[in-house]
């Protein structure tokens, strides 16, 4: 039996029906389709998350000068709180609140009476207290229950403090994973935020899209946009602003990173300010080399043009040596990688270029597209739980819209090879063979180490413990535990030594798993054991 057949055929038969869909073994010419963005099996210990923490979590709390306030239970807010590693700094024209946890500390009454009264109290706080020019209101479960209406109360507070208040109800039960957080608070920026600023465009103008600073990534991707040239506009929503997004509509182009969080702004603003959209991935040197690449050739300026291609030559000679020392060290290694929706693509090619195979790898909450390709998406049925999620529809913008490239100029970019308005999935860089395990559990992650034989596993804080308990080394590829930046070519040289260092950390030889030394059968002959 091969790895994949052997570990769904511990299932029951129930289990299994849903399971085969979810798990499949890559082959060379065949379509490879999975079944992705759909409800987890009840009982299954499955490493998603909710709605709240895709809308709270990843979309909107990173946005340093937008107080955000958990309207739920404590719990909510509190483990929300400086969990994740979306780094930001404020300075004397932007003021951070991201140290700062505000909820409403819904109590029983609260849920008896309804909570409206406390919500409009804490807005009344906060603004005394802070003095910010934008708040966001972020719902969690018992909000959507009991029916208190955060959007009245938004508008209401808008008018009487003279700010900006959005409200999100991003219940966590909405949905089937944090994904349905993302579409809720892509469309509450696109309708408050976004287009609001009254800034002169510039030249060469980036936003840079799904992109949250995970350990200074954004800093670092900045960092080379300005090298090269660029004037980047705002960065959606690393270290990002309420100031800065106001003006995202006179960005020239928008670079989408993340595409799986944030693709659905890049669609609105083409739709609604004419933005052209182009796929990037600053993961990896050859990607980002590529990434930079593209850019020049969509502003077709020689100049910039000739600045890039300097900008790439010094930056990736000052990480070459130590790249080529961990190359040593690193080839033929075999990974696991298992983040949310987009990473596990877009780490593939770094591990490549270090010699590692990648014969695991699954998402969480990833759509089918994030799987197969952007085209496969007018081939994906609505479910009762996608329609669950609000869905917008924007139009031309009488004031700002403009048209940057004709369709036959994007044509001509696509045909040589520049990724705008579409990406392709994982399915593009993964090797044949590989297993794939569209949202992980537990059980499988366990299984597999023992059939796979993984050098080196990525994933998050929930397994990583399981994971070198079993005597296997593990990076968590959402935080990056406390290293990064991972992106650019510095960030390759940082991953390239942290993933050494994890493998070649002398403990290993010390120990051997419990499940190494357990025979896999047990028998009598005889008699005798
Ligand atoms: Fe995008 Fe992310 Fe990811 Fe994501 Fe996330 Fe994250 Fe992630 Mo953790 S926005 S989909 S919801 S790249 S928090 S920065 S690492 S699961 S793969």
């Amino acid at each position: 039996m091969d790895p994949r057949d052997k570990v769904l055929d511990k299932y029951s038969s129930k289990v299994y029906k849903n399971r085969k869909e979810h798990v499949i073994t890559i082959k060379d010419g065949e379509p490879n389709v999975i079944s992705a963005d759909t409800r987890t099996v009840p009982g299954i210990m499955t490493n998603r998350g909710c709605c709240y923490a895709g809308a709270k979590g990843v979309v909107i709390g990173p946005l340093k000068d937008v107080l955000t306030i958990t309207h739920g239970p404590i719990g909510c807010g509190f483990y929300s709180w400086g969990t994740r590693r979306n780094k930001a700094k404020g300075d004397e024209n932007t003021k951070s609140f991201l140290e700062y946890c505000l909820s409403t500390d819904m109590q029983e009454t609260d849920i008896v009476f309804g909570g409206e009264k406390k919500l409009r109290q804490a807005i009344k706080e906060a603004v005394e207290i802070f003095d910010p020019e934008c708040i966001a209101i972020a719902s969690t479960c018992p909000v959507g229950l009991i029916g208190d209406d955060i959007h009245a109360i938004a508008a209401e507070t808008e008018k009487e403090y003279g700010i900006t208040v959005m409200a999100f109800s991003c219940e966590g039960y909405k949905g089937v994973s944090q994904s349905g957080g993302h579409h809720i608070a892509n469309n509450g920026l696109m309708k408050k935020v976004i287009g609001t600023g009254d800034a002169s465009p510039v030249k060469y103008s980036v936003n840079l899209l799904g992109e949250y600073n995970i350990g200074g990534d954004g800093w670092e991707v900045e960092r080379l946009l300005k090298r090269i040239g660029y004037n980047v506009i705002s960065i959606m929503t690393g270290d990002g602003s309420y100031a800065t997004l106001k003006n995202a509509h006179t960005a020239d182009l928008n670079l989408v990173q993340c595409h799986r969080s944030i693709n659905y702004i890049a669609e609105m603003m083409k739709t609604k300010y004419g933005t052209d959209w182009m796929k990037v991935n600053f993961i990896g040197i050859d990607t980002t080399k590529k990434s930079l690449r593209d850019l020049a050739k969509y502003f077709n300026d020689p100049e910039l043009i000739k600045r890039t291609e300097e900008v790439i030559a010094e930056e990736e000679a000052s990480i070459a040596q130590g790249i080529a020392a961990c190359q040593e060290k690193l080839k033929g290694k075999k990974a696991a990688i298992y983040v949310g929706g987009s990473r596990s693509h877009h780490y593939i090619n770094l591990l490549n270029s270090l010699g590692v195979d990648t014969v695991l790898a699954g998402y969480e909450f990833a759509h089918r597209d994030d799987y197969e390709g952007r085209e496969v998406i007018p081939t994906i049925k609505q479910d009762a739980d996608s329609k669950n999620i609000e869905s917008i529809t924007v139009s031309k913008d009488e004031t700002y819209y403009k048209e940057r490239l004709t369709e036959e100029e994007l044509e001509a970019l696509r045909a040589d090879g520049i990724p705008m308005e579409e990406y392709d999935g994982m399915w593009a860089d993964i090797m044949d063979g590989a297993v794939i395990t569209d949202d992980y559990n537990h059980f499988e992650t366990e299984q597999f180490i023992k059939e796979l034989g993984i050098d080196i596993f990525f994933s998050g804080i929930k397994d990583k413990y399981v994971i070198t308990r079993m005597g296997v080394p593990s990076r968590q590829l959402h935080s990056y535990d406390y290293s990064g930046p991972y992106a650019g070519f510095k960030g390759a040289l940082n991953f390239a030594n942290d993933v050494s260092m994890a493998t070649h950390i002398p403990a290993w030889n010390m120990l051997t798993a419990p499940w190494k030394k357990t025979p896999t059968l047990n028998g009598s002959l005889g008699g005798n054991e």
